[in-house]
């Protein structure tokens, strides 16, 4: 794909959001602002800002699930506001601060569910992607972005086997950085190249850089299309987890620290920064003239989120909260 200037620029900023939200997660937690496990993508945002530009840029109906590691793409979903405060437990949440990141479903801005138990939302998203087929619905797809941790769940190789065999239109990403919690990849699976799970399930699949944001938006956009033409298929994202596996996570008791090494010719941002010096797209002036927009707005949107009233202890019991409204359901 030809990316016009516009679109790189566009690109390099939607890194820089992805990133600077990092950077304010761990400020938060650190700063005793905000409490619980948060699982944030440093390191890996050329995934969560790749998809998030696919998502807006390809001409299907992109239903999608989330994960514990896309804070940025589900904000985008469901709107920045109500995605933060929801993520902190607040009553101007998304949905009332009662679910949190974990539990958040939004059907009105096709926000599927994806479970705090591993495994579980690729079969879910299979299903309600093969609804969309059976009701004659076209031109409309699931994406569905998991790690490789839970790539050896049971449950995903059947969600991929009856994906294949019906032609559901469906999109796996495995965005594999290489450990699960504390377990690295060789201790759970004895291939490196996970994608290779769906051709054995008999459908399309490869693996990308998936540091490279160009590569993920290609590759992306290739997976949406094939989906909608009733093809499933899979794209494995090899990427590396930077951090602990959550904010405050001790993770050189556990792990080879040794990948830290050279860990700057891998990062995305800095990546992509000298591929627009290389084509003449922008210069450095230009790239701290982003990084202190991102973090005027997120610094903003983070103050405005934490300064809101927790939910009312009867919101818990309320079903019209509790319960996901259908009314976004599109059959
Ligand atoms: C069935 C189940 N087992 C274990 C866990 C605990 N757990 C939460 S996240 C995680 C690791 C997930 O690894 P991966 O899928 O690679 O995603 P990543 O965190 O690396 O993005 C584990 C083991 C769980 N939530 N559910």
């Amino acid at each position: 794909m030809k990316f016009t200037k516009d679109q790189m620029l566009k690109l390099y900023e939607e890194l820089v959001h992805v990133r600077t939200m990092n950077d304010k997660i761990v400020e938060f937690i650190f700063g005793g602002r905000i409490a619980g496990a948060i699982h944030p993508s440093l390191g890996q945002e050329a995934i969560v800002a790749g998809l998030m530009f696919a998502y807006e840029n390809t001409p299907y109906e992109v239903w999608r699930t989330g994960t514990h590691r896309q804070q940025a793409a589900m904000a985008r979903t469901v709107g920045l506001d109500g995605f933060l405060a929801e993520l902190m437990n607040r009553a101007t949440g998304t949905v009332h601060g009662i679910a949190g990141e974990y539990h958040l479903v939004k059907l009105d801005k096709k926000l599927l569910p994806h479970s705090g138990v591993l495994g579980v939302t690729p079969p879910t998203a299979t299903g309600f992607a093969w609804s969309l087929k059976l009701g004659g619905k076209t031109n409309a797809v699931v994406s569905c972005p998991f790690g490789d941790g839970m790539m050896s769940e049971g449950y995903v190789y059947e969600a991929m086997n009856i994906a294949s065999i019906h032609k559901v239109p469906i999109l796996f990403i495995i965005e594999n950085n290489g450990m699960a919690m504390s377990t690295p990849l060789e201790w759970e699976s004895p291939i490196e190249d996970l994608y290779l799970r769906g051709i054995s399930a008999g459908m399309k699949g490869s693996s990308i850089d998936g540091n490279d944001v160009e590569a993920v938006v290609e590759a992306t956009l290739e997976g949406l299309d094939q989906a909608a033409k009733y093809n499933p298929n899979v794209i494995e994202m090899k990427t590396i987890r930077w951090g602990g596996h959550f904010v405050g996570d001790k993770q050189e008791v556990y792990r080879d620290m040794s990948f830290q090494e050279g860990l700057e010719k891998h990062d995305p941002v800095i990546r992509y920064e000298q591929t627009l010096l290389e084509r003449g797209v922008a210069n450095e002036d230009h790239f701290a003239k982003v990084k202190a927009e991102q973090r005027k707005l997120l610094d903003a949107a983070f103050e405005k989120a934490v300064e809101a009233p927790f939910p009312k202890k009867e919101d818990f019991l309320n079903p019209n909260i509790v319960y996901t409204n259908t009314d976004g359901l599109p059959l």
